[in-house]
Order: C-alpha cells, then sequence, then structure tokens
C-alpha cells in the first residue's frame, strides 16, 4: 500500500482567486516581507500586520476549492494507501474539498495565537490590535501562521511522512522557502518518486523526476486518475 506525501503552496489556490506570494502580481510585490511575515515586523507595527492578514482572511473566507483540491480529496478518499496533504498555504481550501489529513505547517488564518502565552483559539474574521487574549488578557493577539525565521508546525511529522513516502508531489509551490524548498531532493534521497506539478519551472525542478506543467485544476485530476489506475 503506497505512502503519497504531497506538498502544496500558494499555486494551488490561485484559481480560486487567492493571489500567490511570487507572480509578478503577488503578494511580495504589494508588501515587503520584513513588514508583514516577521515577528519583527508584527511588533514594529502590528495594525499593519493584522491589516495585511485580515484582508486575506476575508479573502480565503470567500474563495471555494478547485478541481485540484477536490483531486486530492478524491485521492486520499480511493487511494488504498495513506495520503498526507502538507500545505504552506494558510487557506482551509485542502478541508473544504474534503481532505481530512492535511497539515499546515505554515500555520491556518482562521486560528489566532496569542503572541505572550502561546495560546490559540479560533481567529475572528477581523483581528484588531487592541483584542484581548482570552486566556491571559495580553493585547497582543496575531495570527496563527508561521514567520519568517519561526520554526514550522509539524516537523516531528514531516521528516517521518517524507522518509516513508513512495511518492512525493510538490504542487504549486516555486521552491524558494525552506525547509519546504529541501523536501523533494529529500524525499527522492530516502527513495520516493518525485514529480512536481507546476503552472512553470520553480526553483526546487531540478529535484523532480518528473513534471506535469500546466495550471493545478487541469494536471492534478490527471495526475490523480493516473494515480488512482495504478
Ligand atoms: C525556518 C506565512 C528554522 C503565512 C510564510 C537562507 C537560506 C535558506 C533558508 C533561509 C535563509 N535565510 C532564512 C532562511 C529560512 C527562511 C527562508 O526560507 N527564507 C527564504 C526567503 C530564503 N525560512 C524560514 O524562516 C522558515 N523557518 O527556517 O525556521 C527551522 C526550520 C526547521 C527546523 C528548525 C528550525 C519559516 C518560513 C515560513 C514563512 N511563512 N508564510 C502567510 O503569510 O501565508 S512563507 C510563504 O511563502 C508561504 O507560506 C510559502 O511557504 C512560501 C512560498 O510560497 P509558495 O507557496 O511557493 O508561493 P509562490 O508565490 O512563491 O509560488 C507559487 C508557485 O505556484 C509558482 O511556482 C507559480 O508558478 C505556481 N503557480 C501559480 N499559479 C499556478 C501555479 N501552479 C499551478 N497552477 C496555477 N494556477
Amino acid at each position: 500500500m503506497s505512502k503519497i506525501v504531497i506538498l502544496t503552496g500558494a499555486g494551488i489556490s490561485a484559481e480560486s482567486g487567492l493571489g500567490t506570494f511570487r507572480d509578478e502580481d503577488g503578494l511580495w510585490a504589494q508588501h515587503r516581507i520584513e513588514d508583514v511575515a516577521t515577528p519583527e515586523g508584527f511588533v514594529r507595527n502590528p495594525a499593519l500586520v493584522q491589516a495585511f492578514y485580515n484582508a486575506r482572511r476575508s479573502q480565503a473566507a470567500d474563495a471555494r476549492p478547485n478541481p485540484a483540491h477536490q483531486a486530492l480529496a478524491r485521492l486520499e478518499a480511493e487511494h488504498d494507501g495513506d495520503v498526507l496533504v502538507i500545505t504552506q498555504n494558510v487557506d482551509g481550501l485542502h478541508e473544504a474539498a474534503g481532505s481530512r489529513n492535511v497539515l499546515h505547517m505554515h500555520g491556518q488564518l482562521d486560528r489566532a495565537l496569542c503572541h505572550v502565552c502561546d495560546h490559540r483559539w479560533p481567529a475572528p474574521d477581523e483581528m484588531r490590535v487592541e483584542d484581548a487574549c482570552p486566556a491571559c488578557g495580553a493585547c497582543q493577539t496575531r495570527p496563527d501562521v508561521v514567520w519568517f525565521g519561526e520554526i514550522p508546525y509539524g516537523m516531528d511529522q514531516i521528516d517521518p511522512a517524507l522518509a516513508e513516502a513512495d511518492i512525493f508531489a510538490a504542487i504549486g509551490t516555486s521552491g524558494n522557502v525552506y525547509p519546504a524548498a529541501a523536501y523533494g531532493q529529500h524525499a527522492r534521497r530516502m527513495g520516493a518518486h518525485t514529480v512536481e506539478l507546476n503552472l512553470e519551472v520553480s526553483t526546487a525542478s531540478r529535484d523532480f523526476e518528473e513534471h506535469r506543467r500546466g495550471p493545478a485544476s487541469e494536471v492534478v485530476p490527471l495526475w490523480v486518475e493516473e494515480v488512482l489506475k495504478g
């Protein structure tokens, strides 16, 4: 029973209307990473960071899963082995499509975190600087997402999953951010068959044996169909 591990990035949600980071009109073209995706930026200007994530939370709430998310949910339901989706995305579109075994290594927009006591709770639609932590009362609440310089979630699950994977697929990720950017190379070294499904060549393309070029909503369902046909 083959184990399949899938890493997804912003590209899988692009056709659901959510911005990617590094496409020419992407999020990093509109905001400086240092200002909105680092703990230092949050301490310097929490209102700017909350506004950045409130806007994305609102867009994510209006977004719907596309055929790529739906195909991965079908793969999990119909494949006779384990299927794990490790996502760098903070939207909830994998779960909305029906995937259950999802690991949000960079956190989730719909969860809040207290920067003082580490308490976590479901995020309100709009997070404000004056909001108090429901546990300790401190007014340093933030979105429960992993910023640059912070340790991604689930590392203790990810490494064994990569080591045991028979197939490792990366979908819609540019291969710019570590440690996720090294997963293809690592999985291949551990013996997995590696496939990259992406709109264009990525920084990590050379790590993959197989490439499927095209929009995720087209190439992912075709790939899932082939995997299920075995
Ligand atoms: C850590 C927050 C230590 C939530 C994000 C120097 C060298 C190497 C590493 C470092 C270094 N200096 C610093 C580092 C570490 C740093 C890092 O990698 N920096 C980079 C910039 C060099 N990493 C960290 O700090 C990480 N933490 O290293 O801790 C540690 C690690 C392990 C164990 C112990 C200690 C934390 C990184 C997390 C940062 N948070 N997000 C949010 O705001 O969303 S990063 C953010 O960008 C995403 O979460 C995602 O991970 C990342 C990459 O984005 P992608 O998803 O790939 O999206 P992108 O736009 O880049 O690409 C989209 C792709 O889709 C493109 O290829 C495009 O062609 C394709 N596409 C577009 N449309 C479609 C499509 N494909 C298919 N169909 C379409 N329709």
